[in-house]
C-alpha cells in the first residue's frame, strides 16, 4: 500500500549524487538521520541531521567498526508497523521508525583493485551497511531501501513524482536490487578470499559478451568467459555460438595429443585427425579423412602453422584455425581471407566440469577426462595386436572419447580413416564408418576400431571383420562379451578391453 515517508537513514561511503535525494527529503519533512561522513554532508548543506550516535547513546566505536549495529537502528527498521506487539515494543524501547534507508556500501571491488594491503582490504568489508540494506529489503512491507548510488536517479524520480509517498511495488523493486547488491557484494569477497578465482558456479560474475544470436538467428544468447585469457584473434570475424561450441570440441580432443597433430571439426564431431611429423603433413592427413565435411570446419593445432601448411590449407574454406603459434609468413597466407578467424592459443587451461540445463534444474558433472593408453588395455583374444595396432587403437579411442554416441571409430597409427557419429545403433555407425571410408578412398586392410560402449552382439566384429579391420578396442561388460571373442578367435582378429565406457551425448 502506499506511505509517505517520514523518516530516512542515510549512510553512504561515495556522498556524490546524493544532495538532491537529501534535499528532496527535508523540503518533504523527512527527519533525518546519518553516520559521521554522511552527516557532515548533510550538515554542510545547512539541513539538520540527527546523529545515529545520539539514537543509539553509543559513539562509533572500533574505528568505525561499530556505528549503525544496534537494536534503536536495527528494530526502527525492522519492526512491523501493522503488528501490534511490535509497536508496542518499540514505543516501550522507544525505537523510532525508519521508513527510508539509504546505503552505499564500502568500496570492497574497488579497494581489492588498487591493489591495497590485506588490512585496508578486510576494513571495507561492511557489515553495518550490508546489514541495513538486508533489514530494510526484508521489511519492504514497510521500508524503501537505496542500496547503491547507481540508484540515486531512479530513487529521486520515484520520491520526486509521489512527494515521498511509496507504493509496495516500489519498495518491493527496491528490495529485489538490494539482495542483488548483497549478493554481488559477498560474492566478491568471497572471490576475494578464494584467491580471486573466477568461480564457474558464479557464471554470472564471468565477462559477459552477447552472442550475435544463438545456435540458429531466432535464438539469442551470452557466453559468459574470458575468451580474451584463452586466445588471442589474429584474424577474421567475432566467434558464434556454433563457432564457440566447435572451438571447445577442437581444443579438448586435441588435448588428448602430445606429439604434433592436427585436428578438423563439423559440429562438434571429428571429421579428420593426425598425428605426424609435421603441421603440413597432419593436415594433409586429417584432411583426407573427409574432404567433404572439412568445408566450413574448425581446424587446430598444437604446433607452430609454417608457411608450408598455410599454403596448404589455404584453399580449404574453414571457418577458424586455432594453434599456439603462427610464423609471420604463414599469418600473411592465411589473413587472405578477411573473416577466417585466426586464434592464437595462450597456455590457459579450460573449465573441468560440464553444466546442462534439463527439466527444471541443471546437471552438473565431471568432464570426461579419462584417457587410455596401451598400458591400459586388456588382451582378451588369444591373438594380441601388434605393436603398430595398438598405437593405432590407443590414437582412435581418444577421438572415439570426444565423438557423439553411438560411434564408430576406424583409424590407423596416426590418421583417423573413417567414424560412425551420433547413430541410434552401434552397428549404423560401424555401417556408416566403412562407407565413408570407401567414399575418401581407404583400404581397411589391416585398420583398427574403436567403440565407446561395449558390443551388446558380435554382429559389429563380424561386419569390421569383414572390412578388413584387424583390432578392436572395446569396454567390454556386456553380458555377450564372449559371442564377439569367440568371433574374434575364430577370425584372427585381436581385442583388447579397457573397462572405460565414452559415451558422449
Ligand atoms: O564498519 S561498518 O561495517 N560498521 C557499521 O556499523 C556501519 N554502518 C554503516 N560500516 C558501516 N556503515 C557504512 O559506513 C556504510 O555502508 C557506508 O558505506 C559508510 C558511511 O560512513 P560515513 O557516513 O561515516 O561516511
Amino acid at each position: 500500500s502506499s506511505k509517505k515517508i517520514q523518516s530516512a537513514l542515510i549512510s553512504v561511503y561515495y556522498k556524490d549524487g546524493l544532495a538532491p535525494i537529501v534535499e528532496l527529503l527535508h523540503q518533504n519533512g523527512v527527519k533525518l538521520y546519518s553516520t559521521g561522513g554522511t552527516q557532515t554532508f548533510i550538515e554542510e548543506m545547512g539541513i539538520a541531521v540527527t546523529a545515529v550516535e545520539d539514537l543509539t547513546s553509543y559513539p562509533s566505536i572500533f574505528g568505525g567498526r561499530v556505528k549503525t549495529l544496534h537494536p534503536k537502528v536495527f528494530g526502527g527498521i525492522l519492526y512491523r508497523r501493522d503488528n501490534e506487539g511490535d509497536v508496542q515494543t518499540a514505543a516501550q524501547f522507544e525505537i523510532p521508525s525508519i521508513d527510508l534507508v539509504i546505503v552505499d556500501l564500502y568500496p570492497f571491488e574497488e579497494t581489492v583493485a588498487s591493489g591495497a594491503s590485506e588490512d585496508d582490504i578486510i576494513e571495507k568489508i561492511d557489515i553495518g551497511g550490508i546489514s541495513l540494506i538486508r533489514g530494510a529489503a526484508k521489511n519492504f512491507n514497510d521500508v524503501l531501501i537505496v542500496s547503491s548510488r547507481n540508484q540515486y536517479a531512479e530513487v529521486l524520480a520515484l520520491l520526486q513524482a509521489k512527494d515521498c509517498g511509496t507504493e509496495l511495488a516500489d519498495r518491493k523493486r527496491f528490495a529485489m536490487l538490494a539482495f542483488g547488491t548483497s549478493s554481488h557484494y559477498d560474492t566478491a569477497i568471497h572471490a576475494y578470499f578464494n584467491g580471486n578465482k573466477t568461480d564457474i558456479y558464479d557464471f554470472k560474475s564471468l565477462p559477459q559478451n552477447s552472442l550475435r544470436y544463438g545456435e540458429n538467428p531466432h535464438q539469442s544468447a551470452t557466453f559468459y568467459g574470458d575468451l580474451e585469457s584463452l586466445f588471442d584473434k589474429l584474424n577474421g570475424k567475432d566467434l558464434s555460438y556454433n563457432n564457440l561450441v566447435d572451438v571447445d570440441a577442437c581444443i579438448t580432443l586435441l588435448d588428448e595429443f602430445k606429439e604434433t597433430s592436427f585436428v578438423i571439426i563439423k559440429h562438434t564431431n571429428a571429421c579428420g585427425v593426425a598425428s605426424a611429423a609435421t603441421v603440413k603433413e597432419a593436415y594433409v592427413n586429417a584432411f583426407a579423412c573427409d574432404t567433404i565435411s572439412a568445408f566450413g570446419g574448425v581446424l587446430a593445432t598444437n604446433g607452430t602453422v609454417d608457411k608450408a601448411a598455410a599454403e596448404e590449407m589455404n584453399s580449404l574454406f574453414f571457418e577458424i584455425l586455432i594453434a599456439p603459434d603462427y610464423t609471420e609468413e604463414a599469418l600473411e597466407v592465411l589473413k587472405s581471407k578477411k573473416n577466417r578467424i585466426l586464434l592464437k592459443r595462450k597456455a590457459v587451461s579450460v573449465s573441468k566440469m560440464m553444466f546442462k540445463t534439463l527439466l527444471n534444474g541443471v546437471l552438473e558433472q565431471d568432464k570426461d577426462l579419462a584417457t587410455e593408453t596401451v598400458a591400459d588395455f586388456r588382451t582378451v583374444t588369444e591373438k594380441a595386436p601388434t605393436e603398430s595396432e595398438l598405437n593405432a587403437l590407443e590414437f582412435a579411442l581418444k577421438i572415439c572419447k570426444h565423438t557423439k554416441s553411438n560411434t564408430i571409430i576406424l583409424a590407423k597409427e596416426g590418421q583417423l580413416l573413417a567414424s560412425g557419429v551420433g547413430q541410434t545403433s552401434r552397428v549404423d555407425a560401424l555401417k556408416q564408418a566403412i562407407e565413408k571410408a570407401a567414399e575418401f578412398g581407404f583400404d581397411l586392410n589391416g585398420a583398427v576400431m574403436a567403440s565407446d560402449a561395449f558390443f551388446p552382439f558380435p554382429d559389429c566384429v563380424e561386419i569390421a571383420h569383414k572390412a578388413g579391420i584387424t583390432a578392436v578396442t572395446q569396454p567390454g561388460g556386456s553380458i555377450k562379451d564372449k559371442d564377439s571373442i569367440a568371433y574374434c578367435n575364430a577370425n584372427n582378429l585381436a581385442m583388447v578391453m579397457t573397462g572405460v565406457r565414452h559415451f558422449k551425448h
